[in-house]
C-alpha cells in the first residue's frame, strides 16, 4: 500500500442565505408590517479526529468538500433552515495548514477533536428588523455572507513508537517482516521501500508497539541524493530510532563505520532534535559469519565509533537476538507507564 502522508483539498463553507422582505397581509391594510425573516446561516467545513484511521489515503481521489447553504428567509417571520456542518473525519496526528498562506490552522490529536476549516456564511437579515418610526413599510433586507472557501493541506506524521534508520539494503524491511504482521518488500538491491510503512509489534496480550520503516539514507541525501531525506520527518514523534547496520557479508561490502558517520550526518541536517533522540544501533545479518565473529565485529564497530549507547545483533533471518532487542524495546517505551501505574 502506497503511504499517502500529505494531500491537498478544497473546502467550502455554505452561505448564507438571504433575509427576505415580506409584508403582512392583512384584508384592507396595504402593508401590514414587514415580517420577513432572517436567512439561516451556512454549515461550516469541519475536520474531526478519528482514531480508527491511519493514513490520509481517502483524499486521494475526493479533493473537495461542500457544507450546505442556508435557506432565504420567509415572510411571517419564518428563519430560513440553517446548512447542516460538514464533517470530515481525519486520523489523529493530523497538522492542519491554509495553503494560501501557509499558516498552520491546528493539528488534530485526539479522537473525534474538531477544527473548524471554513466557517459558514451568516445569515442575511429580514426587513422586520428595519422597521422603525420614520420607516414603517421597510423593504430592505440584507443578503447572507459567503461561506469560506479555502485550500488546505493535511499533513499526517506517522505515529509510530519505534522508527528505522539505515543504507539502503541494511535489512530493515526484513527486520519488520521478521517481528510483525506487515510484509513490505524485500530485495537485495538498494531502495526496495520507497514509502514509509508501519507494522504492529506484539508484545504480549495487551502490549504491542509501532515499528516504521522507512526508505533507506545514503550520503548526501540531505542534498537530494537517493530519495533524499523527506522520510525522516516520519520519524519525529517516535520515542526510539533504531539505527540498522548490516555486518559486511561479502568482501568489499561497504564499511559500517563509514556507513555510521555518513548516516549521522544526514541526520544532523535533517534536525538536531532527531539527531538527539534515544538511538540504538542494530547490527544486521549476524547469520553472515559464526556467533562468535560476528560478536566480535558487533563490538569492535561500537568501538571504534566510540558509541556510548545501547547496541545489538541480530538476523532477522535466522531470528538471532530478536527476542532480546523487542523485550529491551518495550520495557524502554513503557517504561514510564509502569512508573505511572505503580
Ligand atoms: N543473510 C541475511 N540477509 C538479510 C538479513 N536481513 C536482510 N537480508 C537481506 O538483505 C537484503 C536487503 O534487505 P531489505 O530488508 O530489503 O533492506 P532495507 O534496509 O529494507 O533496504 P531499502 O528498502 O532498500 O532501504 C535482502 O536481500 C535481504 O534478504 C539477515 O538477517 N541475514
Ligand atoms: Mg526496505
Amino acid at each position: 500500500m502506497k503511504f499517502v502522508d500529505e494531500v491537498k483539498i478544497t473546502v467550502k463553507a455554505g452561505n448564507g442565505g438571504s433575509g427576505s422582505a415580506s409584508f403582512r397581509r392583512e384584508k384592507f391594510v396595504a402593508y401590514g408590517g414587514p415580517d420577513g425573516g432572517d436567512g439561516g446561516h451556512g454549515g461550516s467545513v469541519i475536520l474531526q479526529g478519528d482514531q480508527g484511521l491511519n493514513t490520509l489515503v481517502d483524499f486521494r481521489h475526493k479533493k473537495r468538500f461542500d457544507a450546505p447553504n442556508g435557506q432565504s428567509g420567509k415572510g411571517r417571520q419564518m428563519y430560513g433552515k440553517g446548512g447542516d456542518d460538514f464533517i470530515i473525519k481525519v486520523p489523529t496526528g493530523t497538522e492542519v495548514y491554509d495553503l494560501e498562506t501557509d499558516q498552520k490552522l491546528g493539528d488534530i490529536t485526539a479522537h473525534k477533536q474538531q477544527l473548524v476549516i471554513a466557517k459558514g456564511g451568516k445569515g442575511g437579515l429580514g426587513n422586520m428588523h428595519f422597521k422603525s418610526s420614520v420607516n414603517r413599510a421597510p423593504k430592505q433586507f440584507t443578503s447572507g455572507e459567503q461561506g469560506q472557501l479555502r485550500e488546505i493541506k493535511l499533513e499526517l506524521k506517522v505515529l509510530a513508537d519505534v522508527g528505522l534508520l539505515g543504507f539502503p539494503n541494511a535489512g530493515k524491511s526484513t527486520f519488520v517482516n521478521a517481528v510483525s504482521k506487515a510484509r513490505p518488500k524485500i530485495a537485495d538491491y538498494p531502495f526496495t521501500t520507497l514509502y514509509p510503512a508501519l507494522g504492529v509489534v506484539p508484545i504480549d496480550a495487551d502490549t504491542s508497539f509501532v515499528v516504521a520503516d522507512i526508505p533507506g539514507i545514503i550520503e548526501g541525501a540531505a542534498e537530494g541524493a537517493g530519495l533524499g531525506i523527506q522520510f525522516l520527518k516520519h520519524l519525529q514523534r517516535t520515542g526510539l530510532l533504531l539505527h540498522m547496520i548490516e555486518l559486511p557479508a561479502y568482501e568489499g561490502a561497504s564499511d559500517p563505520v563509514t556507513q555510521f558517520e555518513q548516516l549521522s550526518e544526514e541526520l544532523v541536517k535533517f534536525s538536531e532534535q532527531l539527531e538527539e533522540k534515544q538511538r540504538w544501533l542494530v547490527f544486521t545479518k549476524a547469520d553472515v559469519t559464526t556467533e562468535t565473529e560476528a560478536k566480535e565485529w558487533a563490538a569492535g564497530y561500537a568501538k571504534s565509533i566510540d558509541w556510548q549507547g545501547k547496541y545489538y545483533l541480530i538476523s532477522s533471518i535466522t531470528k538471532f537476538g530478536l527476542n532480546e532487542l523487542l523485550k529491551d524495546i518495550a520495557s524502554y517505551l513503557f517504561a514510564e507507564e509502569d512508573e505511572w501505574l505503580k
